[in-house]
């Protein structure tokens, strides 16, 4: 089935109702188009409404869609509203989470008539389940990312900076095909650990550190997710058992992937393991989350998500433990939900790496 179908079966489209999508990554999804626009869709329109800069490239990359150029006044709500009317349209679903309440005022000036309803993130929940050629994606990238990460571990010293050490990944990933990075790489060293998202610095690597890197590539449009924290000499006792506690949480729950497990459910079991072993308020953050276009999907593994996993579904298993003053660890794969399990995508070892 197109995915346009899907969408139009999620949304249960009327004959006189069309679909308005703004944001990016939806749109290329449904069509393919990597450039600024919007796509309006009805069941008799598959229409893609641009600028001059991006009209032939809509053109190569949505060959199913019809290109629609904005310009001499007449913006891209004019031309949707013009076409709408074509089609007799009467009602438009949006995207209520991507409008501006400006851009919004505008829309509903320029659209007389039109009844306005959220399409309340149908085209997300869409793309939860991921086809095979999706996966294959996610799976190059991450296979690109382990590849350097693995070559960026004979490259580490004493001295080095938490900058130097991001460049050197991060090109790497570039050069190994990477077509971006999926999001911006952390690394922290020694008691920059303990931030999860910590901005790398001018902080040098010294002997004894513990090291944490979350980085992923992007591919075809989709990315991967990995974090490894690896040790410069020999590391702290304490350090030591925490990376124990969280490599025992992250495979038992990544052993635990499959369909019909309840997220919440997968998330506690990390929770308790950390809990348990003398950890508590230390993981703060959720287990996991869904992987695709991208890097943050739904759903995610956290006390907050009721969903049920299935086959098909992308999802990081990243318990961490962070402990101001000293450091912390996390260790994150990103995994496929398969028929009989999970299957993790990325391909790098798991234990404690001294260097
Ligand atoms: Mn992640």
């Amino acid at each position: 089935m197109s995915r346009v179908q899907k969408l139009f079966d999620e949304v249960k489209l009327a004959d006189k109702q069309a679909v308005l999508l703004t944001k990016p990554s939806n749109i290329f999804y449904i069509s393919g188009f990597t450039g600024e626009g919007c796509l309006l869709l009805t069941k008799g329109l598959q229409a893609i409404i641009t600028d001059f800069r991006y009209t032939e490239q809509a053109e190569r990359q949505a060959p199913g869609f019809s290109v629609h150029m904005i310009g001499n006044g007449v913006s891209h709500m004019d031309l949707a509203y013009g076409l709408m009317k074509d089609e007799g349209i009467g009602s438009l679903l949006y995207e209520d989470d991507e409008f501006t309440v400006r851009s919004f005022e505008k829309t509903k000036s320029v659209m007389e008539g039109i009844a306005f309803e959220s399409i309340r993130n149908a085209p997300e929940k869409v793309r939860e389940v991921k086809d095979d050629g999706e996966i294959a994606l996610i799976e190059e990238a991450c296979d690109i990312s382990c590849r350097a990460f693995d070559w960026l571990l004979g490259e580490l010293k004493p001295g080095m900076t938490e900058i130097e050490a991001r460049l050197k990944l991060d090109f790497k990933m570039l050069e190994l095909g990477g077509d971006g990075l999926a999001f911006d790489t952390i690394v922290a060293g020694g008691e920059n650990g303990s931030l999860p998202h910590a901005i790398p610095g001018q902080r040098k690597f010294q002997l004894g550190d513990m090291i944490t890197f979350d980085f992923g590539a992007k591919k075809g449009g989709y990315c991967a997710d990995m974090t490894r924290t690896v040790a410069l000499g020999q590391p702290k006792d304490e350090m030591r058992r925490i990376y124990d506690i969280v490599l025992q949480a992250q495979e038992t729950c990544e052993a635990l992937l499959a369909p019909g497990k309840n997220c919440r459910e997968v998330d506690r079991v990390a929770r308790d393991i950390i809990d348990n072993a003398g950890y508590k308020g230390r993981f703060g953050h959720g287990l996991g989350h869904a992987v695709g276009i991208d890097i943050h999907e739904s759903p995610r593994l956290s006390p907050a998500c009721d969903a049920t996993l299935v086959t098909g579904h992308t999802m990081t298993v990243e318990p961490g433990i962070y402990v101001p003053g000293l450091g912390g660890v996390r260790i994150e794969n990103t995994c496929v939900i398969t028929a009989d399990g999970g299957r993790t995508l990325v391909h790098a070892p798991k234990d404690l790496v001294i260097l």
